[in-house]
């Protein structure tokens, strides 16, 4: 492109702005994206649908070709790079709520998955809700998941998958959980595409996540319902 063609990010509309970032995402361009979301955030959107609507979206558009084949995982690592680099300039304002501790989430991907996008925005929207969170990565095998709720103690453990191979993997940490008698000492809440509510009940989760905001809505019940418990 020449320097004549240079679109100049600033310049665009709100519509427009999005819909390049789109495209920028798809290119896998972490500058262009950070530029972005700080001129989105400028012209006073709200962090939380800079995230859902330009860089979500965008990434939806990355999974179909993904999906279709017209993706390969070198791109898909490159537009998951750029999502990142959005994703680290909203995470202090997504946090910035001030709200005060309302409990602790332990939560990581489990064993064999490497997908860390959507869990890091449940991590971070968790964290913008006053939730103390330890974020255990990826590929979390059943002790991993052990170690932390025994080292942590916190009130939530949150899984997340991507894989249909690896969301079966829930069902071991739970399994492993009613074998050592700590079930219920924990709210198990999973999540990840290709889990249902269904999926969730049969493994015996307290409850299945749709995105990062009906996380964040589940936990507060549960912290509810757990607060009114001690208080009865
Ligand atoms: Co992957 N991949 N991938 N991939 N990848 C999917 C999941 C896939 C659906 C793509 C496709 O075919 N359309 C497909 C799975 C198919 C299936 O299982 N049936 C797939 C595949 C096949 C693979 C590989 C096997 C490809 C290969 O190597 N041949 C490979 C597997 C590697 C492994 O894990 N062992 C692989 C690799 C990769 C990359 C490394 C290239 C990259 C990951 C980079 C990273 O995460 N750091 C990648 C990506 C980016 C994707 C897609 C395109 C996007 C995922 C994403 O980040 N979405 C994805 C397609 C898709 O999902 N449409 C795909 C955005 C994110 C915000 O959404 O993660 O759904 P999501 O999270 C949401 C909710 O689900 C929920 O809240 C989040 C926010 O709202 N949620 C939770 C998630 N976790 C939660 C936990 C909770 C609560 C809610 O706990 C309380």
């Amino acid at each position: 492109m020449s320097d004549e063609d240079e679109i100049i990010l600033s310049e665009l509309d709100d519509e427009e702005l999005v819909s390049q970032m789109f495209d920028d995402l798809y290119d896998g361009l972490k500058e262009e994206i950070e530029e972005g979301v700080n001129i989105l955030l400028a012209r006073g959107w709200i962090p939380y649908d800079v995230l859902t609507k330009a860089l979500v979206g965008g990434m939806t558009i990355v999974g179909a070709d993904f999906r279709d084949g017209i993706l390969f995982v070198p791109e898909v690592l490159l537009a998951a790079n750029a999502m990142k680099g959005g994703m680290f300039i909203l995470k202090p304002l997504l946090a910035e709520t001030g709200a005060p501790r309302v409990g602790k989430m332990v939560i990581g991907t489990v064993k064999g998955d490497i997908h860390d996008i959507g869990k890091n925005l449940v991590g971070m929207m968790m964290e913008g809700a006053g939730f103390e969170v330890v974020d255990l990565g990826i590929n979390n095998a059943v002790e991993a998941y052990l170690a932390a709720m025994e080292e942590e103690g916190p009130d939530i453990l949150g899984m997340s998958a991507l894989l249909t191979t690896t969301m079966p993997y829930m069902k071991v940490v739970i399994d492993t959980m009613i074998e050592k008698g700590i079930r219920d000492d924990y709210v198990v809440l999973v999540g990840g595409a290709p889990l249902n509510e269904e999926f969730g009940k049969a493994i015996g989760a307290d409850a299945y996540c749709r995105d990062a905001a009906v996380a964040v809505e589940t936990a507060k019940e549960f912290m509810d319902r757990k607060h009114n418990q001690m208080l009865a």
